[in-house]
């Protein structure tokens, strides 16, 4: 029972360090700001926006990829998208404009 746990935690272990398992790349939005604005990501990997503004919601539109303009996302709340293709993925806010950010996804 004891080995078989030790052996299960270190399975574990293996998985999260393994380099080459897809990742989660974080990027906040406050004051009205994508933190960081450009992102270097590999295929695969999924993006989760962060919204930790007090009150403003916002959302994240790849006019590129998405004909429709995606629902707001409010204070504590988050948005996310998995890349599986290698580009350049500008996008913006979509109320604010103003906001724009770029992921980049590399062949892993
Ligand atoms: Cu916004």
């Amino acid at each position: 029972m004891f080995m078989k746990m030790i052996s299960a935690i270190l399975a574990t272990g293996l998985l999260f360090s393994m380099p080459s398992f897809a990742k989660e790349v974080v990027v906040e939005i406050y004051k009205k700001k994508f933190i960081p604005a450009e992102i270097t990501i590999e295929a695969g990997d999924t993006v989760i926006w962060k919204n930790i503004e007090k009150r403003q919601y916002h959302n994240v539109w790849f006019k590129s990829l998405d004909a429709e303009e995606p629902d707001y996302f409010f204070p504590d709340e988050s948005y996310q998208r998995t890349f599986d293709e290698a580009g350049k993925f500008p996008y913006e806010c979509g109320p604010h404009p103003k906001m724009t950010g770029v992921v980049t996804v590399k062949q892993p």
